[in-house]
């Protein structure tokens, strides 16, 4: 060995321990990239120690040549696996830092939801668009005409009365039934129509368990060619088992001015008759009042109050509640 070969192999073996050193401490991947570098680069150490070779014996070459591809193998070695070790860390970092705690309390939130008397209405109203029925509105003030005139109320009857309906000083009032919209729809569209109209009415009333002076009614209406009684009987029928399910359902004859003839629709729920709609056969005068000649057509219709609805379907005893804002009431729906 001469002297120049063993400088070169002392060379070797300190660049391999200080290499070794750094790689084992470097924390990060910008390091451990600037160590190959520095030692296995272009102009980095190893090739250095390499640039003297040129010095040596032919004989020594091989030797300390294979001596430096051994080291350079061991380098890269360690720089690997340091590398591999690395990454993992930083992968383990970046999944600890974005985990969730799945056992935190969660924010809470208060959610809100419709007002029964709202999801009432809309059950009823979801079931006759779903018969192809087109929802109408009109006006909550009203002339006489349109309330009680049209609607075939004899000019003495006692709903006209200033105790049962609500006059606003200029001589119009605040409609009773939703039946008003059923006119002016009329007025303005030929049959044949399927209409139905919620909206809210005002009586006079006194108010107590079952009595509010506003109030909430459906009303239904189809006039067409050849309607009968009978269509008026299937049609509830489809409708109040859609409500209920599978439940008896009973006609009583009745009166209303608008209809004739006029019934009231009772369902068996909960072992009891209930008294759940009006109903009957539009009047002819009401027809021709609107201008459909009664010789051709023929019309059904039919009303509910949403309020009492409401009560039947969630066993209320006093309408009041549903007017009270309370939320412990409101939350149970
Ligand atoms: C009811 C009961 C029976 C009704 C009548 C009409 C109209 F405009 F066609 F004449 N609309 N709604 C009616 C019929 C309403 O509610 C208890």
């Amino acid at each position: 060995m001469t002297t120049q070969s063993g400088d070169l192999e002392n060379q070797l073996a300190v660049l391999r321990q200080d290499a070794q050193q750094a790689i084992a401490t470097a924390e990060t991947l910008e390091q451990l990239e600037q160590l190959r570098i520095k030692y296995l680069g272009k102009k980095g150490s190893l090739s250095q120690v390499l640039g003297g070779m040129g010095k040596l014996d032919a004989t020594e070459r091989p030797r300390i040549g294979a001596l430096a591809n051994q080291v350079k193998d061991w380098l890269q070695a360690d720089l690997e696996q340091k590398r591999t070790a690395l990454q993992a860390a930083q992968i383990e970092a970046q999944l600890s830092a974005e985990s969730l705690d799945v056992t935190m309390p969660g924010v809470y939130r208060a959610q809100g939801h419709a007002h029964p008397l709202t999801s009432t209405a809309e059950r009823v109203i979801d079931i006759f668009v779903g018969l192809g029925y087109t929802i109408a509105q009109g006006p909550e003030m009203e002339t006489d005409y349109y309330n009680f005139e049209a609607l075939n109320f004899l000019k003495d009857h006692p709903a006209r009365d200033m105790q049962d309906t609500l006059y606003l000083p200029d001589g119009n009032l605040l409609r009773t039934h939703t039946s008003t919209v059923q006119v002016r729809y009329m007025e303005a569209n030929d049959p044949p129509i399927r209409i139905v109209a919620p909206g809210r009415c005002y009586r006079r009333d006194t108010v107590d368990a079952t009595h509010t002076a506003v109030f909430h009614q459906v009303e239904i209406l189809a006039v067409d060619e050849g309607l009968t009684f009978t269509d008026l009987k299937g049609t509830i029928k489809v409708f109040l088992e859609a409500l209920f399910g599978d439940v008896a359902v009973r006609f009583r004859p009745s009166f209303f001015p608008f209809t004739e003839p006029s019934a009231e629709v009772d369902v068996q729920w909960r072992g009891r008759w209930l008294e759940i709609m009006g109903c009957g056969m539009v009047d002819p005068n009401v027809l021709k009042a609107v201008g459909y000649d009664p010789e051709v057509y023929t019309g059904f219709a039919a009303g509910l109050g949403i309020e009492r609805l409401a009560m039947v379907l969630h066993q209320l005893d006093d309408i009041r509640r549903i007017y009270a804002s309370d939320l412990r009431f409101l939350r149970q729906f």
